[in-house]
């Protein structure tokens, strides 16, 4: 609904654009309210304007701490014009509705960064201003709310489009975008009132964290570190954040990344549909991943593809542990052991590895919303954020392009492998056999190598199970998590016994990349999209 504009309140800091906006409004009929220096430069644009201080019968005082701070500001801006109560109420007290607001704050940002003594920066810690801004926002339904120049201009336009009205769609945005500056304006000062009182570290209290656990350090013993819980409600998803640890030490900033790889990786299968999975992480990537009939086989056969890399490893399943998983997880040095709930069986046995830290997260999350909703990596200066990669390949998905196609066993792997590599750090390649994980070549820079690392690690592994020579790789499928720029990773993985690939294509030279799969009766499969992850 269309709020027609008959009172506004001005008060800002930066007075950029505020006489066009004051004069817009002024030849409109809305009468203007205003503090001092923002009532100043109206009136010296020669605009009628009424003094806050002669609306509300009160003088600023306090140097100005105290300008708009009053029941006759507050209620104007909160009061329900379609509810009874409140509008006799207002008219009782002399309460005269507002129904826009143009407020920009203290500037406090400028002034630490100009390096001004302490006692100004205190002073520069706007209070009436947020409490009006938020005031507005909460009253949307009736109140426009503006708090940046930059607003000015689609603000002017509604009005000139609507008679001076402002439609509940843009009321709605501009209070959204009023509580993000608010709380913007807030970490600012958080952080600078952490750097005098010298706990600069937790360094940020920024917009979306809440402080959840000052970590004894970081990746490394002299890097200072700590964890922050979503609380903008992003994240509301069973995870590492919100999971329960009911037995071990405290986790470090390496076991929180690491269960988070792991988690993420296990959520991609759902028990209903796929079983029960297990995924073995060791610095960030997959070590191990398999389906089994329960979770301790799923446990063991994920433990077969790479023992060795697997001691100190992170263990996750997507289905509650009962007490032959707990056994034989026991069996292996464990850093974190997260699964949705435990059985109590299973809790007794967990309970004597004292040093086993296990994480309860009282269910899976969907699919879609494993691991974190949004991805946020900071660089000098800033951040970038990405949404999840959600990426799925599905039977009806994918292209064959060589003159052979799958197998439907080697069809299952494939996505199956499609589903891991996702999780591998780039560049990746995956070997899978049998719905199990046995081979990964991770973060290498450049593909071939990946391929003869998966390959060699693949091979290292059986040898010390004692099996044949290239027994588990041969009759293999792979997956790669992005093109093959040549043909030489796929001939690497031929000559290692793969039969089967799945990879996005893409390349310029696919063409040699599809002949030599052929050459060697290959079957390959593109899924169109590729799943980096750095
Ligand atoms: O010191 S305050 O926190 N106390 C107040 O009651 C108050 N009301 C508005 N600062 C207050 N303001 C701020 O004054 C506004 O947010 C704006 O930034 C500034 C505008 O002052 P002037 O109109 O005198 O230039």
């Amino acid at each position: 609904t269309m709020v027609r504009i008959r009172r506004a309140l001005l008060s800002v800091s930066d007075k950029t654009s505020l006489v066009g906006m004051g004069t817009y409004l002024s030849e409109n009929g809305v009468e203007l309210l205003s503090t001092g220096g923002t009532a100043a430069a109206l009136r010296d644009a020669g605009l009628s304007v009424v003094d806050v201080a002669d609306y509300t019968g009160f003088p600023e005082m306090l140097d100005g701490r105290v300008k708009t701070l009053h029941p006759k500001v507050h209620g104007g801006l909160l009061g329900m014009r379609d509810v009874a109560a409140h509008v006799d109420a207002m008219a009782a007290a002399d309460i005269l509705p507002i129904d826009l607001v143009i407020v920009n704050l203290y500037p406090f940002g400028a002034t630490v960064a100009r390096g001004a003594p302490w006692a100004e920066v205190v002073e520069n810690v706007d209070i009436g201003g947020p409490a009006m801004v938020r005031a507005a926002a909460k009253n949307h339904a009736h109140v426009t709310v503006v708090t940046d120049v930059a607003q000015y201009a689609a603000v002017l336009n509604e009005l000139a489009d609507n008679n001076c009205a402002t439609g509940s769609r843009l009321r709605l945005r501009l209070a959204a975008e009023a509580y993000g500056a608010m709380a913007a304006y807030d970490a600012a000062v958080a952080r600078r009132f952490h750097q005098q009182a010298g706990t600069a570290f937790p360094p940020v209290v920024t917009w979306a964290g809440q402080l959840r656990q000052e970590l004894r350090y970081g990746e490394n013993p002299h890097q200072k570190a700590a964890f922050y819980a979503d609380v903008t409600g992003a994240g509301g998803a069973p995870g590492v954040a919100s999971a329960e640890q009911i037995q071990g030490k405290a986790l470090s900033y390496n076991n929180i990344s690491d269960t988070d790889a792991a988690w993420a990786l296990v959520a991609e299968f759902d028990a209903s549909a796929d079983g029960p999975a297990c995924v073995i992480v060791k610095h960030a990537n997959p070590c191990g991943v398999a389906l089994g009939d329960d979770a301790a086989a799923a446990f063991t056969r994920a433990l077969a593809c790479d023992p060795l890399s697997a001691f100190g490893s992170i263990v996750a399943l997507n289905v509650a542990v009962d007490k032959a998983a707990a056994e034989a997880v026991s069996g292996l040095f464990v850093e974190v052991l997260i699964a949705p709930d435990v059985s109590s069986g299973a809790a007794e046995v967990l309970a004597k590895k004292k040093n086993l830290r296990v994480l309860l997260t009282g269910g899976m999350p969907a699919r879609s919303d494993a691991g974190a909703a949004s991805v946020l990596k900071s660089v000098s200066g800033g951040y970038l954020l990405q949404g999840a990669d959600a990426a799925l390949a599905t039977p009806d998905g994918v292209r064959v392009v060589t003159k052979r196609a799958p197998t439907a066993a080697e069809l299952t792997d494939l996505l199956f492998a499609n589903r891991i590599v996702k999780h591998v750090k780039s560049n990746a390649i995956l070997f899978a056999r049998d719905r199990s994980a046995v081979g990964t070549g991770a973060g290498q820079m450049s593909r071939v190598d990946a391929a003869r690392i998966a390959a060699w690690k693949a091979g290292e592994a059986g040898r010390a199970a004692g099996e044949a020579d290239g027994a588990r790789t041969a009759g293999s499928v792979v997956a790669s998590d992005a093109f093959f720029p040549f043909d030489d990773g796929l001939v690497a993985v031929a000559e290692a016994g793969a039969t089967a690939v799945i990879q996005p294509g893409g390349s310029k030279r696919d063409a040699e990349v599809i002949a030599a799969a052929d050459e060697r009766g290959m079957a390959m499969v593109f899924c169109d999209f590729r799943t980096f992850k750095h």
